[in-house]
């Protein structure tokens, strides 16, 4: 430095390019994501390409069996998605209701919102279909 300020237009960064800036931004968003809401987000990114591949073949005029096939897979996928948003529930939101004494409240929520999802209390079809990934271990678990 020759001790002179910069102008303005020095001190600017170069300007990244789209791709970039969309990593970066997507990493910001992966960061601030606990293990649960990574989990689904990757479930329901693979369910996005899964069901962009059912499209592709249904145009194609595949066997109906094999749309069901697939279908039946996207489908085991987004209850996957499910198991895990209300396991995380369970261990955050509901566990903190009922420390604050709040448990009628929280189960009465808890159940009107399961009237909607009629998958959650089906065992998975896949074993380890609601198994979270790199689940970080809960404090004070002995090792
Ligand atoms: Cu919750």
């Amino acid at each position: 430095m020759d001790g002179r300020r910069l102008t303005a237009a020095e001190t600017r960064q170069p300007p990244a390019a789209p791709g970039v800036l969309a990593f970066i931004s997507q990493s910001r968003k992966l960061v601030g994501m606990d293990a649960h809401q990574r989990s689904v987000v990757n479930r329901l990114k693979t369910a996005r390409g899964h069901i962009g591949g059912i499209i592709s073949i249904i145009e194609n005029d595949a066997y109906c069996p094999d749309v069901m096939k697939q279908l039946a897979a996207v489908q085991g996928q987004l209850e996957g998605a499910s198991r895990i948003m209300l396991r995380r529930h369970l261990e955050t939101c509901v566990a903190k209701a009922m420390q604050e004494g709040r448990t009628a409240e929280i189960v009465e929520e808890l159940m009107e919102t399961l009237k909607f999802d009629h998958h959650v209390f089906r065992p998975a079809a896949v074993p380890g279909a609601d198994a979270i990934d790199a689940m970080p271990e809960p404090p004070g678990t002995p090792s």
